[in-house]
């Protein structure tokens, strides 16, 4: 088999890296771990930046986003019971975010991918990266019980954070930069009408909440939690009894509660792979970097990612740039790292930290109250939760 991209992972930013460089004329084939179903099933993201959903868009995916998504100007930040609204059109160049879940944007991408014919192949075990510092990198995999080998120009390790890509490169030619927080948080969906419009990042001092939405008939909520608590501990009853403590007035009354669709923890993590690329292999997404999910950054991160990858692909490809081929990991990884450093901050700002000095509580207490009164506190803010700018490839 041949193509001239081979896309390893139909996560998010598998599936729109390949349904954008085919939109450029770039052939392409995804080759994904697990069933269609599986990676369906999977709940994660809510919130889309702008400069996310004009890719959804360019792809082609962007009409039930554009129908069903819940555009947010705000969001709410909570202390001890003190609540700040933070505007993000008046605090960042009239820009806003939009509450659309990563379960609804991955089928939209299927389906734009099944409709243009493009080959996906899922639940093939065994992918293994060959020869990629050469000019001709190759993949070996198993489909339907035989050996696979897969001819192409370019790999892209769109495998997320578990995947082999990352791990294909020899540990001399990488660098791994982690944190790992001493905390997790708590998941529940139910069918239930979400609490507030507006997303609500709650501080308290028995630990962080969080307030999201699938629609408006759909709330998600987290909690954060020891590391070593498990599902089972948490029976509904108790999710929405420590909630209904942690959030502020009006929220705690106001909470509709009802019985959990999903319920999962999620480790909270800080992570980057430099550089994000060895020979003609490309790392993107999660493959590449983790941030915690305080931020609302990671999939937005997958999507800068595409972007940049698939803009230098298609001026190699039909202007013969190879110049630019090597600058792929310095351009993502500049603005990865803000984002890093956005997330990791709004996590240390607003959980309750492993630190039992009481010294770090009134720190996070002037911080909040810092960046929620002073005008360019709100504008730090407002302009990394919309997503810092894109730059263009010249
Ligand atoms: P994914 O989604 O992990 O997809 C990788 C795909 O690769 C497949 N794979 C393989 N395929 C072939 N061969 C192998 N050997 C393979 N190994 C793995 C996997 O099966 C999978 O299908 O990575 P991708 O595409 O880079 O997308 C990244 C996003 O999923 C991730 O950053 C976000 O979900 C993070 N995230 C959030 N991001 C936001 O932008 N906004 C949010 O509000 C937000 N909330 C969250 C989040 C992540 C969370 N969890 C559970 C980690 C909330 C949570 C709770
Ligand atoms: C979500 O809706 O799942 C969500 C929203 C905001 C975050 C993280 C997750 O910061």
């Amino acid at each position: 088999m041949r193509t001239q991209v081979a896309i390893i992972g139909a996560g998010p930013s598998g599936l729109l890296l390949g349904q954008l460089l085919h939109q450029a004329g770039i052939a392409n084939l995804v080759i994904e771990l697990r069933s269609r179903a599986y990676v369906l099933e999977r709940i994660r993201a809510g919130v889309l930046e702008e400069g996310t959903m004009r890719l959804l868009r360019e792809a082609g995916a962007g009409q039930r986003m554009d129908l069903e998504g819940i555009a947010d100007e705000g969001i709410v930040l909570a202390f001890d019971g003190e609540r700040r609204r933070i505007d993000l059109p008046t605090y960042a160049e009239g820009q806003r975010v939009l509450v659309y879940g990563q379960t609804e944007l991955t089928r939209d991408l299927m389906q734009v991918r099944d409709a243009a014919g493009l080959p996906t192949y899922y639940e093939v075990p065994d992918v293994a990266i060959h020869d990629a510092t050469t000019d001709h990198p190759w993949l070996s995999f198993t489909l339907n019980g035989a050996s696979v080998r897969l001819d192409c120009d370019y790999i892209a390790g769109c495998d997320g954070f578990r995947g082999i890509s990352r791990q294909s490169i020899p540990p001399t030619a990488r660098r791994e930069y982690e944190k790992v927080y001493p905390f997790g948080w708590l998941g529940l969906l139910a069918d239930t009408p979400p609490v507030s419009r507006e997303i609500v990042y709650a501080a308290h001092e028995r630990g962080f909440a969080l307030c999201s939405m699938r629609s408006l008939a759909r709330s998600r909520y987290y909690l954060e939690v020891p590391l070593n608590e498990t599902v089972d501990n948490w029976p509904d009853q108790r999710f929405w009894d420590e909630l209904r403590r942690r959030l502020p007035e009006p929220y705690a009354s106001e909470l509709v509660t009802g019985p959990a669709l999903e319920k999962s923890i999620a480790s909270l993590r800080s992570f980057v792979v430099e550089p994000m690329q060895y020979g003609r292999l490309f790392l993107v997404g999660d493959a590449a970097h983790i941030v915690p999910p305080t931020g609302a950054k990671g999939l937005n991160l997958a999507a800068s990612d595409v972007h940049y990858l698939r803009s230098i692909l298609a001026k190699v490809y039909h202007q013969g740039r190879h110049d630019l081929l090597a600058s792929y990991s310095a351009l993502a990884l500049d603005r990865i790292w803000k984002a890093e450093r956005f997330s990791w901050w709004m996590t240390s700002m607003l959980h309750r930290l492993a630190s039992d000095n009481p010294f770090d509580a009134r720190i996070q207490r002037a911080e909040f109250d810092y960046f929620t009164t002073t005008e360019e506190g709100r504008r730090a803010i407002a302009r990394n939760y919309v997503g810092l700018p894109l730059r263009a490839i010249d």
